[in-house]
């Protein structure tokens, strides 16, 4: 080899392997190599030891070809005499590669089964992806009480949490989702804490997670799912035992409507006429009528269902956890947070200053230009009837203006 091309072959090779170490950077959200949790954890215990076997066999099995590709490269010489059958190289390459199967098979079929344990679940949560957010229900279990245990502070009976775009649990619980979807099969990953599972129309999967320590845990859906499967994630946020009770406290609080007068009462009415045959806020009842507003998504929309907007402002993440509901430098504030710090701050929910009101306003003004949620243009506005996600609406400015005010109060 010519030395030029010999210094070139060695800048790419240095480029590539910058590279895979850059992936490996601390700081990436998703990395698989990070455990936050147990169940993350016995994943973490099994891969070090394949990865370590398959790389060693990796690096034999490239170092032999090399050798032969340059020792024995065509230099005109004549053809060398040709053998076949070696039966001691045949059996003891067939035997060598069954062993070291067999070997990992007996790790990997523990690990399997042990992250299959559910008899031990602390707290049930249901999970159900669509086209293209994940939507959590907190059931209440026959004694009244949520996630295992916890009743609301104010003594009343609880009623079943409904929010999207990020799971809010308990650290050091073992929780368990049960999983499915609306429409098309999704797979539910949060890579710090556990493995992926496939949600499906018309099964239950489940799915463990613990989290350590209070924290935000992000993920991505990992099953092609249509048009915006790109922008189909999720996050785990993990409180800790008393703010996660603050946290069901706050969610189950009655409505408070906006004062009368203000831009936010503006915003209501605009709620109730545009917003409200699809998205539930609980509690609101329609001034002019005092009639209970009750959504009906299933009217309107493919999957039959849209976020509940409720609490919309006490998660920091919208539209399947894409944009962000807090301006940069918020953000950075609550998700760089020591675990010490992190469930005060993300307790506090979205104030006006944090406010991103960049993205929301452009999915107030315009949905589906901003997450792609139909191939075909013309189909923009509907298909078959009914929706693929959130409409254009021709909202006006002022619309929006009131709208926004009246979101920044669901919290
Ligand atoms: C035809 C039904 C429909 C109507 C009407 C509708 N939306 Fe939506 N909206 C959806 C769907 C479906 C989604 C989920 C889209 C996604 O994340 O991909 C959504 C998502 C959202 C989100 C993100 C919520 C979250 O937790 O991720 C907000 C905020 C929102 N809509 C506000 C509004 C407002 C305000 C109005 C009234 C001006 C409105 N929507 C009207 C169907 C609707
Ligand atoms: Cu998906």
């Amino acid at each position: 080899m010519t030395s030029p091309a010999r210094r070139r072959l060695t800048a790419a090779a240095l480029a590539a392997g910058g590279l895979l170490l850059a992936g490996c950077a601390s700081d990436a959200p998703q990395d698989t190599w990070q455990p936050e949790g147990p169940n993350a954890q016995k994943i973490h215990n099994l891969q070090w030891p394949v990865f370590a076997i398959a790389g060693v066999v990796g690096i034999a099995v490239f170092v032999t070809v090399a050798i032969v590709i340059i020792r024995f490269r065509d230099r005109g010489q004549p053809i060398p005499e040709q053998t076949h059958g070696n039966p001691a190289l045949e059996i003891g390459l067939t035997i060598l590669p069954a062993i070291i199967l067999a070997g990992i098979a007996v790790p990997t079929v523990a690990t399997v089964f042990a992250l299959a344990e559910t008899d031990d679940t602390e707290c049930t949560i249901n999970v159900t992806g669509q086209q293209w957010w994940w939507e959590y229900d907190y059931p209440v279990a026959e004694d009244g009480t949520i996630c295992g245990g916890y009743t609301p502070s104010n003594g009343e009976a609880a009623s079943p949490i409904i929010t999207s775009g990020q799971l809010v649990i308990p650290t050091g619980t073992k929780v368990l989702l049960r999983g499915t979807s609306r429409d098309v099969i999704h797979s539910y990953w949060i890579p710090a804490l556990n493995g992926k599972r496939d949600m499906v129309p018309g099964r239950v999967h489940y799915l463990r997670l613990e989290a350590d320590q209070p924290g935000i845990y992000a993920g991505q859906c990992t099953e092609f799912c249509g048009l915006s499967h790109a922008n189909m994630r999720m996050e785990a946020v993990a409180l800790d035992e008393a703010d996660f009770q603050a946290w069901l406290d706050n969610e189950l609080e009655a409505y408070t409507p906006p004062e009368e007068g203000t831009l936010a009462a503006e915003g209501e009415a605009v709620y109730i006429q545009q917003c409200a045959r699809c998205h539930q806020v609980n509690g609101l009842t329609d001034p002019a009528s005092g009639e209970l507003v009750v959504s009906a998504p299933d009217q309107y929309v493919w999957s039959g269902a849209a976020p509940n907007l409720t609490n919309l402002m006490t998660r920091n993440t919208f539209a399947g956890a894409t944009w962000d509901l807090l301006t940069e430098s918020c953000r950075d504030d609550v998700w760089n947070a020591s675990p010490e710090e992190f469930g005060a701050k993300y307790l506090e929910g979205v104030t006006e200053e944090c406010l991103n009101q960049v993205d929301l306003r452009e999915w107030l003004r315009n949905a589906p230009a901003k997450k792609p949620m139909y191939a075909e243009p013309e189909q923009l506005t509907e298909t078959d009837g009914k929706y693929r996600g959130m409409p254009y609406l021709a909202l006006s400015e002022e619309q929006i203006d009131q709208l926004v005010a009246y979101l920044l109060e669901r919290k």
